[in-house]
């Protein structure tokens, strides 16, 4: 009796041994055993068969809609984060948006860009960075926040500078960095006629004319990975209201040696939600004399000396909420400010 129960464990021995060389053998051909099966399977890299060109892009009830949020929220970690199932994503991405008093832009955003995201099989989650009620905005200062707040939580090697406004309108653009250079997606927006952003040509990096009367930005809908960003030292502190601290991106990266490309050209275009110019964010006087002076303050002023505090980060569905307060503009750099608006700008700008 007992040597029949021995004969049948040894069989079973046997057979579940061949079973599992067998599959090693068939199943994962690349000299992979079988105690790597499960690792391996998250190895595979990934093949975007699912992607449909052209997406419509949604009226603002639709984007609403308690459909669109759903299927936005399908399959997200908690935190606005996604991991394909079955495949590797090349890149960790960090998605970050700076936002202050445009939340329902923010809910039109993410039901549209989830589906988007988790169609092209990348690896992300949302950080929203909202800046506290009350100053200025300052759209670099928050970007620098929160690449610093999500590299506390993951090793991101990629990151999306990504404003509240733009929704893409080809889901084969895809979010991943490249690590040669930074990117510059939304190149093409529908309220500039789709014509073609332009900041390459003729940028003096030595504090001559800059700008040529063209659409200059490198704003909207950029990326860096780590290495990139830091070398380049990220955003400047110092744009406190609107505009210009995105070409001052552009000239740390072309001071840092990178070049900037868009390898998906014309399927990375993009509508922007109608919308005003915000309260708090009036043009900043003296952005046209710090844009010229971009290439001497990068080292000293960026991400390396970016100052703010948390006030609170959050688990949402669809994102993560990061309020933070980032001070306001000391009275040397409100009076700097003011007199570019009035006369001149003086020569030396306050670095806070
Ligand atoms: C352009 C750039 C933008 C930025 C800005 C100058 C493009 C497509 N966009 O956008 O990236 O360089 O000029 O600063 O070139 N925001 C808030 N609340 C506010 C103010 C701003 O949430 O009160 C955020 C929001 O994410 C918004 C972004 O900052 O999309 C840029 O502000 P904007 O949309 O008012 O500026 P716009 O469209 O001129
Ligand atoms: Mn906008």
């Amino acid at each position: 009796m007992w040597k029949t129960a021995v004969f049948l464990f040894a069989m079973l021995c046997v057979l579940t041994a061949l079973s599992i060389v067998l599959s090693s053998l068939f199943l994962y051909p690349q000299g992979s055993g079988w105690w790597q099966v499960a690792r391996n399977h998250n190895q595979t890299s990934c093949s975007r068969h699912d992607l449909l060109g052209r997406v419509k892009i949604p009226t603002l009830s639709a984007a609403h809609s308690s459909i669109s949020i759903t299927e936005a929220s399908f399959g997200l970690l908690h935190g606005g984060g996604f991991s394909p199932p079955n495949c590797k994503s090349e890149y960790k991405v960090a998605i970050i948006i700076p936002l202050r008093n445009r939340e329902s832009q923010l809910r039109t955003l993410l039901s549209h860009m989830h589906p988007i995201w988790k169609r092209q099989l990348i690896e992300y989650r949302v950080y929203v960075i909202n800046q506290i009620d009350g100053e200025l905005f300052n759209r670099g200062k928050l970007l620098n926040a929160g690449v610093s707040e999500a590299s506390k939580d993951e090793q991101y090697d990629c990151f999306v500078f990504h404003d509240v406004d733009l929704l893409l309108e080809n889901d084969q653009c895809m979010y991943l960095c490249d690590t040669e250079h930074p990117l510059h997606l939304s190149m093409y927006i529908d309220i500039f006629g789709y014509k073609k952003l332009d900041y390459s040509v003729q940028c003096s990096f030595n504090g001559k004319d800059m700008r040529n009367n063209r659409i200059m930005s490198f704003g909207g809908v950029s990326m860096a990975t780590h290495t990139q960003y830091v070398l380049s030292n990220g955003y400047s502190n110092i744009y406190w209201g609107w505009g210009a601290e995105d070409d001052d991106f552009y000239i740390r990266i072309k001071n840092a040696n990178y070049s900037v490309v868009n390898p998906y050209g014309r399927k990375c275009s993009y509508s922007m939600i109608k919308h005003k110019r915000d309260v708090g964010n009036p043009p900043n006087p003296a952005r046209f004399y710090a844009l010229r002076n971009a290439h001497k303050r990068r080292t000293k002023d960026g991400y390396n000396s970016v100052k703010y505090q948390v006030i609170s980060k959050e688990l949402l569905l669809l994102y993560t909420s990061v309020t933070v307060d980032i001070g306001k503009p000391s009275n040397e750099l409100l009076n700097f400010m003011r007199n570019c608006e009035t006369k001149t700008c003086p020569v030396n700008i306050p670095l806070e």
